[in-house]
């Protein structure tokens, strides 16, 4: 997919503030630095678009942005942010479950996992949530490009291996690095299939 354009939409406190829900929309969560804002500005091809840091808890509301004027992109706050105060982040956290389970045309969640670490207790407890929820998602492994290759493919095989466990089907993966804009095709490409699901289905 080509992108023609790409710009910020709203930050909304909550779902029912978001705009319309009159077109695709596709989110993206994770730990909190994991390089969720990194990632959507890689795939946008604007690295102003969605606001980085490298302080932890930059994102802290839901924010669309609009590609192609087709499809929404939206970036979440992070979870797992410990130094915000416990009723900070229990309202986030119900501000993200009502996003996640309410929002009518969210298409698909792609969650964001660490590739330098080894499977982490959280991202396998979101993961589980989100199959309670039953919310469609993939998973992205980002910063791909700071560890070794034999690290990456570790961890990735060690998540998907735990998720086995207890998962009959795995979702899809996809391995990434904002800065060698690795995945990006593979990524779009996943977005314009299910943008216009076939008519053989
Ligand atoms: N080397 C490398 N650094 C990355 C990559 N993606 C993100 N980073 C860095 O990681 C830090 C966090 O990136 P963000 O994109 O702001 O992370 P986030 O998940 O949006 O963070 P919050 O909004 O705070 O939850 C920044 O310093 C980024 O430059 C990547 O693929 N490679
Ligand atoms: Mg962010």
């Amino acid at each position: 997919m080509t992108i023609h354009s790409a710009s910020y939409i709203i930050s909304s406190p909550d779902h029912t503030k978001s705009p319309a829900p009159d077109r695709p929309e596709y989110a993206f969560i994770g730990r909190s630095n994991v390089g969720k804002s990194s990632l959507i500005n890689m795939l946008a091809g604007n690295d102003k678009l969605a606001k980085t840091s490298g302080t932890p808890g930059k994102t802290q509301l839901i924010n669309h942005f609009s590609i192609n004027d087709e499809w929404y992109i939206v970036d979440l706050p992070g979870y797992g942010f410990a130094k915000v105060s416990i009723s900070q982040r229990k309202k986030w956290e119900k501000m993200i479950e009502d996003y996640l389970r309410k929002r009518e045309n969210l298409v698909n969640v792609f969650v964001l996992i660490d590739s330098r670490h080894s499977p982490q207790k959280i991202d396998l407890e979101f993961v589980n949530t989100l199959r309670k929820w039953q919310v469609p998602f993939c998973l992205v492994f980002t910063k791909a490009d700071k560890e070794n290759q034999r690290t990456v493919s570790k961890n990735v095989k060690d998540f998907l291996d735990k998720m086995r466990t207890t998962w009959q089907f795995l979702p899809q993966h996809f391995v990434t690095s904002a800065v060698k804009k690795m995945g990006r095709d593979k990524i779009l490409q996943l977005i314009e299939e299910m943008n216009e699901p076939s008519d053989e289905e």
